[in-house]
């Protein structure tokens, strides 16, 4: 069978050389992530280590391998000025003469590392506010989504697939078990509008807001027209809940709740890049009341509710709310 193009071919045609050499550096990290995930038992990678990170969160072993080989190549590329991770308390700078900044979640789903099942890594990338020539500030990183220039997401499952938008669509690439090189399988992916899934921690329903068990209980009654009750399905790793979404449609959620007003998920390196593949896709991301790419960031690690996917499901939940605001 024909391969497809391959990721640096359509990279050098579509995006400026240092975001070609950004995201090829990115995208480098994935592969060896990708050999990781699948040899964790003979690497002796699967387990936690004795740490908690910046969350609070127990850190696997998996999630420090990660950060550490993203970190050392986005650094080789020659063009990050800085980085910010899930498992960094604090910004690093990493090339004073970079032009950019990368936000990432090396390993997202990490509770799902020791059972095998589909793990990712996501990122975006924002053009650095401050001087070049010296490091980087938090204000490089606390930028609007609307500013990202290029965001995506590797998933780690049956196969790896490698998704991204450099801001003209979203494109889908497969890595070749074989020769390791990643080949494009779709371009200009659209988020199906019939989708008929939706995606919870349904165990969470009742401290959730009460928008969100309005429209859950919408989900699942009885409508010929659009075909419900609709299915649940709940992977619990971002990446392959919205790996679904982007091929079969629906909406993944993470509402607000009681005494976790925004939600479980960060914004910077979680919400933001997911958000923006899902609008370049014709999908649509809020946190309830407001679109996720127009939030203006105060903190590296704050957390987001995140409501997102095809833009019906999606628009069905905002009038819910707004309802809900009226009143
Ligand atoms: P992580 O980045 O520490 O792995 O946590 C984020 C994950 C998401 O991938 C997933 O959507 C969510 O946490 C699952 O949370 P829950 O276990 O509360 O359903
Ligand atoms: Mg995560």
């Amino acid at each position: 069978m024909q391969k497809g193009k391959d990721l640096a071919g359509f990279l050098q045609e579509t995006t400026t050389a240092d975001i070609t050499r950004l995201l090829l550096s990115i995208a480098d990290g994935t592969r060896t992530l990708s050999h990781a995930v699948r040899n964790l038992g003979v690497l002796n990678l699967g387990g936690s280590m004795d740490v908690t990170n910046i969350q609070g969160e127990t850190v696997q072993k998996l999630d420090d391998f990660s950060n550490n080989v993203l970190m050392e190549l986005c650094k080789a590329s020659g063009v990050c000025a800085g980085y910010l991770s899930e498992e960094n308390e604090d910004i690093v700078t990493l090339d004073p003469n970079g032009g950019y900044v990368v936000a990432i979640d090396p390993l997202d789903g990490s509770a799902n590392i020791d059972i095998a099942a589909p793990v990712g890594t996501i990122f975006s990338i924002h053009e650095r506010l401050s001087p070049v020539g010296g490091p980087v500030n938090h204000g490089d990183f606390l930028q609007h989504g609307h500013r990202v220039v290029a965001a995506g997401y590797a998933l780690y499952g049956s196969s790896t697939i490698l998704v991204f938008s450099t801001g003209a669509g979203t494109h889908m690439f497969s890595l070749d078990a074989d020769d390791n090189h990643y080949y494009k399988s779709h371009t200009d992916v659209m988020i199906p509008g019939n989708g008929k899934i939706y995606s919870l921690n349904q165990g969470n329903l009742s401290k959730f807001e009460p928008v969100a068990q309005q429209f859950i209980e919408w989900c699942v009654s009885h409508d010929k027209e659009t075909s419900r009750p609709y299915s649940l399905r709940y992977i619990g790793s971002m990446v392959g809940d919205m790996h679904r979404t982007f091929i079969k449609g629906g909406v993944f959620l993470y509402p607000a709740a009681k005494g976790e007003k925004r939600g479980k998920l960060r914004l910077l390196y979680e919400c933001i890049p997911m958000a923006y593949i899902t609008e370049q896709a014709g999908g649509k991301a809020i946190n309830g009341a407001e679109r996720i790419l127009d939030i203006q960031p105060t903190e590296l690690h704050e957390r987001c509710a995140i409501i997102i996917g095809c833009k019906d499901m999606v628009g069905k939940y905002e009038e819910f709310a707004q309802a809900v605001a009226a009143v």
